[in-house]
This record gives C-alpha cells, sequence and structure tokens, in this order.
C-alpha cells in the first residue's frame, strides 16, 4: 500500500466480480427464477440507469440531492469538524462535492467501489478537484473491508456515506450485515449518512419504475441480451416484458421481467423453461420509513441521530454514530 500517482493511497482487495454464466444458470433453476441485480450494470446498463435518472418519473436521484442541499448546512454540522469520509459504492463520486466543501476541517475523501476502471477514473479526477487528500479502495461491500493504517493523516473520526438507496436492494439480512461491517471498518466514533427512499404513494413508486419512455425497461431487458452475448444463450427477447410493481406486504418495488407466453432460455444446452406469466425475478427496490430505519439499526451497533427529507417525505437523509 503506497501513494498512487495523484490518490493518497490505492488498495485492491480483488473482490469477487460475480460469475455471470454461472449466477444465471443458478437462479434460472431456482424457483422462483431470480437473479441479481449486479447484472444489470454492464457499461450500457449503467449507461440506461443513468439516464433513468434524468426521466420525469424517476424521482429519488434528483429528490436526494434537494434533501443534501437544502439541509447541507445541518447535516455538515451535525458531522462536526475533521472527518474523513468513507463513500460506498462512489460509482462517478457524483454525490460528494456538496458534502466535502460543506464539512469543517475535513480530513480526507477515500471512495470505494467494485468496479476497478470506474474507480480510479472518478478518484483521479476528484483528487483535483477537492480540497482533500483522495483515496481509493476497490473492493464488494458485501465483503469484510479493513482500512488501511498509517497512509492518512488520522482523522477525527470516519464518516460512511451511502447515497443512492442502494440499501434498498438488499434483503433486511444484508442490509443488517452490511451496517455491522461498515461499524467495524469505520471503527469507534464514526457516523453514516445514509440515503433511504421512503414509502409514498403506489401510483407514485410504479410510475418511477414503469416510465412511459421505456428505459426502465430497457435497463431490465438489457439482462436478457446480456445473456445471449455473453452467455450464447438461446432465446426470444420478445417473449419477455418489463414487470415493475409495488409488493405492499414487503414495502418494495419488484422488477421481473415475464414470459408472454409459454418459452425458454437455453443456456450450454439446458433448456429453463417459462410457463405464460412467469417471472425472472430480478431486483427489489425496498422502500422505507424511519420507524422501519430505527428498527434496522437497532439490530446493529449504529443509532439514528437525526433525519432529513424533503417536503414531501419522499426521501430521507440518515445520520447514524456508532
Ligand atoms: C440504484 C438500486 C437505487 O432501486 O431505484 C432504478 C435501481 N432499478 N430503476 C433503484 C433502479 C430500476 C435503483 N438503485
Amino acid at each position: 500500500i503506497a501513494p498512487c500517482g495523484a490518490l493518497a493511497f490505492f488498495l485492491d482487495l480483488h473482490p469477487d466480480q460475480g460469475d455471470f454464466h454461472a449466477d444465471a444458470i443458478e437462479g434460472l433453476s431456482k424457483s422462483p427464477k431470480s437473479i441479481s441485480p449486479k447484472y444489470f450494470y454492464d457499461e450500457y446498463g449503467s449507461q440506461l440507469f443513468d439516464r433513468i435518472t434524468e426521466v420525469e418519473e424517476y424521482y429519488p436521484t434528483r429528490t436526494e440531492k434537494a434533501v443534501f442541499e437544502d439541509n447541507a448546512a445541518e447535516i455538515t454540522g451535525a458531522v462536526g469538524p475533521g472527518a474523513a469520509i468513507f463513500e460506498y459504492g462512489s460509482g462517478s463520486s457524483e454525490k460528494i462535492e456538496w458534502l466535502v466543501n460543506g464539512l469543517e476541517k475535513p480530513a480526507a475523501y477515500v471512495a470505494m467501489d467494485i468496479s476497478r476502471e470506474y474507480l480510479l477514473e472518478a478518484a483521479v479526477s476528484m483528487a483535483d478537484v477537492l480540497p482533500v487528500p483522495v483515496a481509493a479502495i476497490c473492493a464488494d461491500f458485501h465483503s469484510p473491508i479493513e482500512l488501511p493504517k498509517n497512509v492518512l493523516p488520522e482523522p477525527n473520526h470516519w464518516l460512511g456515506y451511502f447515497p443512492g438507496s442502494t440499501l434498498g436492494n438488499m434483503s433486511r439480512d444484508a442490509a443488517e450485515a452490511f451496517l455491522k461491517r461498515a461499524s467495524d471498518t469505520l471503527g469507534e466514533g464514526a457516523q453514516f449518512l445514509l440515503g433511504v427512499d421512503l414509502v409514498k404513494d403506489k401510483k407514485i413508486l410504479e410510475a418511477a419504475y414503469n416510465d412511459a419512455e421505456g428505459v426502465t425497461a430497457a435497463f431490465n431487458m438489457n439482462l436478457l441480451t446480456r445473456m445471449k452475448a455473453e452467455l450464447d444463450a438461446r432465446l426470444n427477447i420478445g417473449d419477455f416484458e418489463h414487470y415493475a410493481f409495488y409488493n405492499d406486504a414487503e414495502d418494495r418495488i419488484e422488477m421481473h421481467l415475464r414470459a408472454v407466453r409459454p418459452t425458454e432460455i437455453v443456456i450450454d444446452g439446458k433448456a429453463f423453461s417459462f410457463a405464460e406469466g412467469e417471472t425472472l425475478h430480478t431486483e427489489n427496490s425496498h422502500k422505507f420509513t424511519l420507524e422501519k430505519i430505527e428498527d434496522l439499526v437497532k439490530e446493529t451497533p449504529w443509532r439514528l441521530e437525526k433525519a432529513w427529507t424533503d417536503p414531501k417525505g419522499w426521501f430521507a437523509a440518515c445520520l447514524l454514530s456508532n
């Protein structure tokens, strides 16, 4: 571990990038059929996601931005001086400037992402822009992460940062385990700033995942294109449709690929058959209430210090401390 060009350090934990081939076969063998949403994000899928954040119906990205910006002084005040930021799933590091620039004497910015190329590119360009040392860790946030010692000035405390309501993709158990690991990584006296999408009118939720332009549908259907291109799968894309709905009992949007007629997906000569209406479950996006967040956080070393929402109560920024 050593300084790396413009970066204070680059730590590569060689995260398991996932085996699309093995996971597709495993998921298609299950009943009900499912696959991890992480396979949405190839280059084209990441572009489609960026376009989703700009469609009229998809409110989370712009609402979160408004919550952070409208409450920036209070949020950064509650974090206090001398914090070093550790961003989980930093991607293009787009949501960091308001935080670094608002904090009193920020100590450092450490970007963490599973995608090595994307991470390094973003971290190096942030090193040019931010008034603090910038570092990068290539890792999977579903595995333990240990911060390297003696490569940054000792911060007053660590601030975990996890915007985008990505926590909503996880099951309750996985979310709990994630928050426990984050506390281990960030150490005692840490804080954690979490962006979460809130429960709201079902029509608004369902519209956000069924935009009129069909960008979300294309994002979902891209999984089938990837199976054909990368796994040599034999399937008829036209036999499937995008299907997204709000599951009230589970407080989550579910995305599926639904067979519009009996069909099959064949991989390695193995046929996985779909009855008409049968689905491949591709994503859960849990929606929270502040009570639910408190219940979840209670099972971890964190406690909920304060939460900020937009005037409509659609999205929350939660500040936790351990
Ligand atoms: C990136 C997981 C927050 O759940 O809203 C957007 C992904 N899926 N439209 C979300 C997504 C369909 C998004 N997250």
